[in-house]
């Protein structure tokens, strides 16, 4: 009661009564950057903030962080400095920072080179590994999937997200933080091989599917930046700006393997690119990027080494799912009502889904039901899950749930596909949904009164792996087939696990 009133007057204090800028400088600059930009700390502008409220903002400046270098200012500052402070940091820098190739070079360390080795340097099955990301400690393990035992556990930047990226054979992992730090790890020995700061605030990043590549998507600067996988030096960086030149932030990135592309999606105009990484890319895509005036006719971009084709929609979408063979994409704006189907091969719109609710197409899978593709993708903002027939377009079920959710996963030997509603009250549920009759069959409550959320399979489909996404919180293993707890593993708020066999293979219940 005490601290919400403190916290209470600390936001209520005029913050123009001190000087956030000077104050900045002499407590904040050396940790975070003169700049704001991030140094030991991270970065301190307002869309690297995006997911803080600014009371919570108020809070860790008075009282710290807990497992982290930030100490508690509240012995330093009155209330009326830490306000000052709070809408300093909120508050946009008079120009964007320059992030260009000089600057990504320079962040660049490659830290070894990989051992020369033909397997894991402990026993364990190289493709039934997972990468656990723990967001509460800002720590990686490395998980053996038999034997559901870590091998590894690393530091990592502060706050990773998005899903783990492999290279093709599984060896390697790339993960991205939110301040735009791209880690190239070695899976087979628990070693940081590379990084570089590729963004100031990131998306995500996406391995192209021959291990040549990756491309992380920014929201700052605008920009969708190449690097080489080996070493992540940068090979291209692009302006991402609509037709008119109108810029726009990057939403995600994605691999389309059969296409040799990744496919980027924009939050600020109505358009998705497409960009080829194909040596020697079919002529469509080789003509018109050396002919400026020609690819800007037909709609194609020209300010990369890599082709990039410009795919005009009706509106802008910012989230994506794609069918397997990725022939069609299937879109839908944050806060949209309907879903669009884009298909790849034409660049034009064939259909439009009913999709309220904010549907999460990025957790979205798929699976065969009575003979036909079916997509299903959890809602954000409601308690459902859409099933929809890939053949019509049209949904054939809303099947409603406990709650909201943010992930969904099945595997290609399980009947079952497997939800979590953590946006919702009933946060600690995870539900069931039977894929041959589209309907609950179990709900489990795997620890009452803490969230549940984000599950993964094992290679073979045999295990479920859920996380208890709690600053002190849990693995569990679950029985895929009889839904009992076979292990707990205490783990620092696991956000997300990412199997490799799985996400090599590209299988249809995981995101790619
Ligand atoms: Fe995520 C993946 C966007 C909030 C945990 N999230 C993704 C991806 C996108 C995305 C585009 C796919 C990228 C990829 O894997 O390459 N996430 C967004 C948002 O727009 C949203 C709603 C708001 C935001 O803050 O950006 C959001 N996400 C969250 C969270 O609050 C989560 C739960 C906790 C966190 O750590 O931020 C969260 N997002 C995740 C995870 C994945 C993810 C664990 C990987 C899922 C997977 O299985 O592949």
């Amino acid at each position: 009661m005490k601290r919400a009133f403190a916290l209470a007057m600390l936001l209520a204090a005029p913050a123009f009564a001190a000087d956030g800028d000077r104050l900045y400088t002499e407590h904040c600059a050396a940790c975070h950057g003169a700049d704001r930009l991030g140094a030991i700390g991270p970065a301190l502008l307002p869309e690297n903030l995006g997911r803080l409220k600014k009371a919570e903002a108020a809070r860790v400046i008075a009282e710290g962080r807990a497992a982290t270098r930030m100490d508690g200012f509240g012995a330093k500052l009155n209330a009326e400095q830490i306000a000052a402070l709070t809408d300093y940091v909120f508050s946009p820098p008079a120009a964007v920072p320059d992030w260009g190739m000089a600057e990504i070079e320079a962040t660049r360390t490659v830290h070894a080179e990989p051992a020369k080795l033909d397997r894991p340097a402990f026993t364990a099955d190289p493709l039934n590994l997972f990468t656990v990301v723990e967001t509460g400690d800002h720590h990686v393990t490395i998980l053996d999937g038999d034997r559901m035992e870590p091998v590894a556990r690393f530091a990592s930047r502060f706050a990773l997200h998005g899903g783990a990226k492999y290279s093709p054979d599984g060896r390697f992992v790339y993960l991205a933080s939110r301040d735009g730090w791209v880690s190239k790890y070695d899976m087979w020995t628990g070693t940081l091989l590379a990084e570089v700061r590729a963004g100031i605030n990131t998306r995500n990043v996406a391995a192209s599917h021959d291990g040549r590549y990756l491309a992380v998507g920014n929201v700052l600067p605008n920009t969708l930046v190449i690097l080489d996988a080996v070493d992540l030096h940068p090979m291209d960086i692009i302006a991402v700006a609509g037709e008119k030149g109108e810029r726009s932030r990057v939403s995600a990135v994605y691999t389309a393997p059969p296409r040799s592309s990744f496919m980027v999606a924009l939050k600020d105009v109505p358009e998705m690119w497409e960009l080829t990484y194909k040596d020697g890319a079919d002529p469509v895509y080789r003509g018109f990027v050396h002919n400026y005036e020609a690819g800007m006719a037909e709609g194609l971009a020209d300010n990369s080494r890599f082709p990039i084709r410009r795919i005009r929609l009706s509106e802008p979408l910012d989230d994506f799912f794609f069918d397997l063979p990725y022939r069609n994409a299937i879109g839908a704006a944050r806060d949209g009502k309907s879903g669009r189907v884009v298909n790849l091969t034409t660049g034009r719109e064939i259909a439009t889904i009913d999709l309220p609710g904010m549907p999460h197409l990025g957790s979205g899978i798929t699976w065969t039901y009575q003979g036909r593709p079916v997509m299903a993708s959890p809602h954000l903002k409601e308690a459902v899950v859409s099933i929809i027939d890939m053949t019509t377009w049209k949904t054939i079920k809303r099947l409603p749930t406990l709650g909201p959710g943010f992930f969904m996963r099945g595997h290609e030997r399980s009947p079952y596909a497997w939800i979590d509603v953590s946006l919702g009250k009933d946060k600690d549920a995870i539900q069931i949904i039977d894929t041959t009759t589209l309907e609950i069959v179990k709900t489990l409550r795997p620890r009452p009164g803490r969230t549940a959320a984000h599950v993964e399979f094992s290679r073979d489909g045999r295990f479920a792996l859920v996380s208890i996404m709690e600053d002190q919180g849990e693995l569990i293993v679950y029985d895929a087939a009889s839904f009992e707890e076979i292990k707990a593993l205490p783990m620092r708020r696991p956000s997300g696990k990412y199997n490799v066999f799985n996400k090599i293979t590209y299988s249809s219940g995981t995101s790619h």
